[in-house]
């Protein structure tokens, strides 16, 4: 099948050629460019669920598709996560819940490995979620572990990013990098049937207040048991509300800037092979007055 018809179907609503774009998209098969480059612009949004390992984002995300899908919501569903129960659903006991969402008709979930290439993030995420926004979904979800940069680069896919941790994270609150504070529109401090979650969100509050100054508005804080479904109606509520603001405003031109900037530092970087460097190094260094800035000066 020719991309032209690929693409028409994914804009249709068939799950089947969502599919294979997206598969198209990840292993760079001839077309894919071109089929990026047809891309519609649509108003779908992302949500995009960040936070550590093992925070519950999964499970907080399985307790918003369910809300979504109650409302009777087409939802996306994009999960960056090797380790995500979305992978192990079938296996593990108390996650087999997170496989029912596979042959719902109101939900799509495609699981990316990550590589390693991007810290935590796959690098062809921005093209599949992009894609994503063509699919008649209501909304597209986005799932990554914050590993240290790509907290930071969720922020520039997401338009509400929604920064997941747990009370027992306290060392992460004392060392949480002012890069965390900007990109969180909201907050969400999970395992909230733990002992200590009141103390750690007023912790979190006291954290962000000096941030409060610098940001455009106060980020809201969540607490939820995602485990028992507590808390994911408020959060989704404020989702919503902050996903229907984000319409052309500075933070949006912002966010595809970023994508954009992106995008153009791995087209660039395409060609650059390590290995195809210390080859050419090892020929010239021993030739004597080696000049690192004079050997990157052609590149
Ligand atoms: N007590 C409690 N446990 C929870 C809660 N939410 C999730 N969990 C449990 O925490 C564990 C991790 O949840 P996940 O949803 O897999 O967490 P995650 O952030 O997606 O994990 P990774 O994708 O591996 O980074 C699971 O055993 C969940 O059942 C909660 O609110 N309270
Ligand atoms: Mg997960």
């Amino acid at each position: 099948m020719v991309w032209q018809d690929l693409l028409e179907k994914v804009k249709q609503g068939d799950a089947k050629a969502l599919a294979r774009s997206i598969s198209l998209i990840e292993n760079e098969y001839e077309g894919y460019e071109t089929l990026l480059q047809s891309l519609p612009a649509t108003n779908t949004k992302i949500i995009g669920i960040t936070g550590p390992p093992g925070a519950g984002k999964s499970t907080l995300v399985d307790a918003l598709i369910g809300l979504l899908v109650a409302s009777g919501k087409k939802i996306g569903v994009v999960c960056v996560d090797p380790s995500s129960p979305f992978h192990l659903g079938a296996v593990l006991g108390d996650r087999i819940r997170m496989s029912e969402w596979y042959t719902h008709p109101g939900v799509f979930i495609r699981s990316l490995a990550t590589r390693g290439s991007m810290g935590g993030l796959h690098p062809k995420i921005i093209e599949i979620t992009d894609l994503m926004k063509v699919f008649p979904f209501d909304h597209v979800i986005v799932e990554t572990v914050g590993v240290g940069q790509s907290e930071i680069e969720i922020a520039g896919l997401a338009d509400s990013t929604v920064v997941v941790m747990v009370p027992e994270g306290g060392d992460e609150i004392q060392t949480m990098k002012a890069g965390l504070m900007e990109i969180a529109d909201v907050f969400v401090v999970n395992k909230a049937d733990r002992p200590d979650a009141d103390l750690f969100v007023n912790n979190l509050r006291l954290m962000l207040a000096p941030a409060f100054r610098s940001h455009y508005n106060e980020v809201p804080v969540v607490k939820t048991v995602a485990s028992q479904q507590k808390g994911i109606t408020e959060l989704l509520d404020i989702i919503i509300h902050q996903l229907q603001k984000s319409h052309l405003t500075d933070k949006k031109f912002w966010l595809l800037a970023e994508r954009a900037f992106h995008l153009i530092q791995q087209k660039r970087m395409k060609e650059i092979k390590k290995d195809v460097l210390k080859k050419e190094i090892e020929l010239q260094y021993p030739k004597g007055g080696f000049n690192l800035y004079r050997f990157i000066a052609d590149k």
